[in-house]
């Protein structure tokens, strides 16, 4: 078993502590985020059959879920600062620019009905040390809460992710009422599984993301 499997069944089993551990020494010894993220997303995937509904083993789950986040939060987004902190320092002593503040904002939940939100918290800690400014909605978020904190916030881009496939009609609404108030210039992003069994058309939107990477380079490349 290579050490991104282990980390994998570290965070499968729920092992919280010594996920982070593995974790921390896997980034210590070059391996990526991306990596990292890999490793933690393959732990979940294995537990699809734990979380039907017919059988939700619960605690299973919500163990490795945990294990999952606390992963994200001490050693991924600890690496990501330190590379954030150092392209800011490095940019202003060369070229004195705004220092790193937030150039374009996301507006990021999970849709109506779900509260599935690891995925999203991902691609928040991603786009936040990419220099975006996020505002996260959280989960169980209705069609017009998207709509007018986009407005609020001047939003570049909205996120929304799901993963249960009932939640995905509503997804299409967002961008018709952005059109009808005047904000169809708002780009809207999907991400996540039940998202990656449909298609842009169907749920109106500008991008499907593959992956959170996927969504950062769209977020970092669409003018
Ligand atoms: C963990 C989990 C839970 C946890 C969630 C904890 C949490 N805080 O999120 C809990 C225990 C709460 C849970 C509950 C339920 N779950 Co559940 N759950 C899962 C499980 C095992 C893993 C999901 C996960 O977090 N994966 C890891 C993350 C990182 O992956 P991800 O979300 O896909 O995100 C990645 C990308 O998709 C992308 N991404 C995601 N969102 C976005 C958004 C944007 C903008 C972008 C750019 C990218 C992006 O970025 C991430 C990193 O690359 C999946 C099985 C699976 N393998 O998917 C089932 C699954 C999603 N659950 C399922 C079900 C059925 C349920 C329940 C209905 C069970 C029940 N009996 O009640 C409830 C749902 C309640 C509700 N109303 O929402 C089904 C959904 C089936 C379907 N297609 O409709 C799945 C697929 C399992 C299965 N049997 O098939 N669940």
């Amino acid at each position: 078993m290579n050490p991104l499997q282990e980390l994998a069944l570290l965070i499968q089993k729920g092992e919280n502590q010594k996920a982070v551990n593995r974790a921390d020494k896997l980034l210590q010894d070059s391996y990526s985020t991306k990596d990292i993220i890999g490793a933690a997303s393959e732990g979940l995937r294995v537990l699809r059959d734990k979380c039907t509904v017919e059988n939700f083993q619960l605690l299973d789950v919500l163990l490795a879920s945990r294990a999952m986040a606390e992963v994200v939060d001490e050693c991924v987004a600890s690496k990501l600062k330190d590379t954030m902190d150092t392209l800011v320092a490095n940019n202003a002593g060369n070229n004195g620019n705004n220092g790193g503040q937030p150039e374009k904002t996301i507006v990021i939940g999970t849709i109506e009905g779900d509260v599935h939100d690891l995925g999203k918290h991902i691609v928040s800690t991603l786009c936040r040390f990419n220099n975006f400014r996020v505002v996260n909605l959280g989960k169980d978020v209705p069609v017009d809460t998207f709509v007018k904190a986009a407005i609020k916030e001047k939003a570049d881009f909205i996120g929304v992710s799901s993963l249960i496939t009932v939640c995905l009609p509503a997804i299409k609404n967002i961008k018709t009422i952005l059109e009808e108030k005047g904000y169809g210039h708002i780009k809207l992003v999907g991400g996540g599984s039940a998202v990656q069994q449909s298609c842009l058309e169907t749920l109106n939107l500008d991008y499907l993301a593959y992956d959170a990477f996927d969504g950062l380079d769209y977020f970092c490349n669409s003018s």
